[in-house]
């Protein structure tokens, strides 16, 4: 935040990583010979909000987008401050930017959080298209054309850019080495990112065909001013950060929209790795999509977020109305035809929460795939919590004892020879070291070693999960248990 005008902080004639997969390789010179029909292509709205956002970060995404789109296709760069407090976005920044040409500076009087700030911007656009942007992003050379020409031949395309990656650190810009990813989401509504399936590659008719994804990021896209009034823009009852996204997302295509990603736009972003501001409302605006959107199919989200069905939501009436209006397609729909690679947990009741154990009292099984334990991917045992999360379990009629909160899906085995539990992926017929049969008086018998799950010490405070030979000891007896009493 050095306070001079960053004229060229981004690379000039940037070209992204080679050396990936076919896809990418593809598209990567089938874009470069596109040919598109500018006098025909309608024109955007580039709508940013920012809030307390660093002046560097901020000011090279102004001056990409001026620099890489074409005149004809860009209307106005609408900049929507939500109300920040930092000296540098006051009249320092209002002065830079008044000497840029179709640049706007609007201001908030309250703070909005993401989605009222983007509606603010979009309720002063004049183009046709609005294109949303995250305040720390750079647009690479080529970036709108794709959208705009894809909006002009469906206007019910809501378009995504390739999100490359800007260096957390460093600032660099490091491109996407693979190809293009495409957005799914887990069952505590998170965000996730997958390889494009096999049967969206059988669709797509070139390397440079759209890919479609059954959810976006969130920040960046484009979608016909039109089109996203009469899907009922966004749910202004969501504040700050983080849920809009997935909302969006259903709505898109449960109302009759696709949601894309064009391989041959990409604009950088730099993904935090902490925000200038407190994410807590997150929850409340994913129960509200949840509430909206997903009719039964909430239960397996609350299942594993427990503090999820308690969270305060406010009033969604509205949004349910609209749903009705537009007669959108259920939730079902969407999983089997958007998203059927996301496996549905069966959830049957008494055989899914905490897995606790009977005589070590309080203690759960306990799977935590981001920290380095023991033993890779052990099980272990630690205080029942009830918040879900990395205490969720799953015995499904397959006999496995599946931890599906996260993706990807993992399922408890034994390795032969060994008496510790440890996660391996699933797959569709269930091995048979993945087989464990709960038993009517709690025991939890590995079928392929005919042993019993015991709660054991490993050390003089930690306990373990191990396989031993089947005695009548409580130690031995386990049950699930969907929240604390
Ligand atoms: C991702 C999305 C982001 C949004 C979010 C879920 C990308 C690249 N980013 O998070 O756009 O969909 O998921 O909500 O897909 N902002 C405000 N007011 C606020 C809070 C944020 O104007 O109260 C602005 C912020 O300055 C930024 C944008 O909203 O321009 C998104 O926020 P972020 O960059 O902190 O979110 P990110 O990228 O982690
Ligand atoms: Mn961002």
């Amino acid at each position: 935040d050095s306070g001079k005008s960053p004229r060229r902080l981004f690379p000039r004639g940037y070209r992204p990583v080679l050396g990936s997969p076919f896809l990418k390789l593809c598209s990567f010179y089938r874009c470069r010979e596109q040919k598109y029909d500018y006098d025909n292509l309608p024109k955007t709205s580039v709508v940013i909000a920012f809030y307390n956002e660093a002046w560097s970060t901020l000011l090279r995404t102004v001056y990409s987008v001026l620099e890489t789109s074409p005149d004809i296709l860009l209307e106005e760069v609408i900049l929507v401050d939500d109300y920040s407090d930092r000296e540098h976005l006051k009249e320092r920044l209002a002065s830079e930017l008044s000497g840029l040409p179709k640049v706007r500076l609007i201001r908030a009087s309250k703070r909005e959080g993401l989605v009222r700030a983007r509606l603010l911007g979009a309720s002063v656009a004049r183009g046709d298209v609005l294109t949303f942007l995250d305040c720390h992003c750079e647009c690479h050379e080529g970036w709108l054309e794709p959208l705009l020409q894809r909006i002009h031949e469906e206007e019910s395309a809501v378009v995504c850019p390739v999100i490359d990656v800007i260096d957390w650190n460093t600032f660099e810009y490091l491109g996407n080495a693979w190809e293009p990813q495409i957005g799914g989401f887990d069952w505590r509504l998170v965000f996730t990112w997958h390889a494009v399936p096999e049967r969206e590659r059988k669709r797509m008719r070139s390397p440079v065909d759209v890919i479609r994804s059954p959810t976006m990021a969130g920040g960046l896209f484009s979608v016909s001013k039109r089109y996203f009034e009469y899907l009922g823009s966004y749910d202004t009852g969501m504040e700050v950060w983080g849920g809009e996204n997935l909302e969006f997302s259903f709505r898109i295509w449960q109302c009759g929209g696709t949601l894309e990603i064009h391989p041959c736009s990409h604009v950088g972003h730099v993904f935090p790795k902490q925000a200038p501001y407190s994410r807590s409302k997150a929850l409340a605006n994913s129960v509200r999509a949840a509430e909206v959107w997903m009719d039964e199919f909430k239960e397996l989200y609350y299942h594993r977020n427990p503090r999820a069905r308690l969270e305060p939501f406010g009033d969604v009436t509205e949004r349910r109305e609209l749903r009705a209006k537009l007669q959108c397609k259920d939730f079902r729909w969407f999983l089997d035809t958007v998203y059927p690679e996301l496996s549905v947990p069966e959830d049957r009741p008494g055989f899914f929460g905490m897995l606790q154990n009977k005589g070590l009292k309080d203690y759960c099984f306990d799977y935590n795939p981001d920290e380095n334990q023991v033993e890779e991917n052990q099980v272990i045992l630690y205080f029942c919590h009830g918040m879900g999360q990395n205490q969720f379990f799953e015995y499904t009629s397959q006999k496995e004892i599946r931890y599906n909160t996260r993706q990807p899906e993992a399922c408890t085995a034994v390795e032969a020879g060994k008496d510790t539990l440890v996660m391996h992926p699933c797959s569709d017929t269930t091995p048979e070291d993945q087989k464990f049969i709960l038993q009517e008086d709690g025991s939890l018998v590995h079928e392929q070693s005919k042993k019993c799950v015991q709660a054991t010490r490993r050390s003089s405070d930690s306990f373990v999960p191990l396989l031993r030979d089947c005695t009548n000891s409580d130690y031995q007896k386990w049950f699930f248990k969907e929240r604390m009493s």
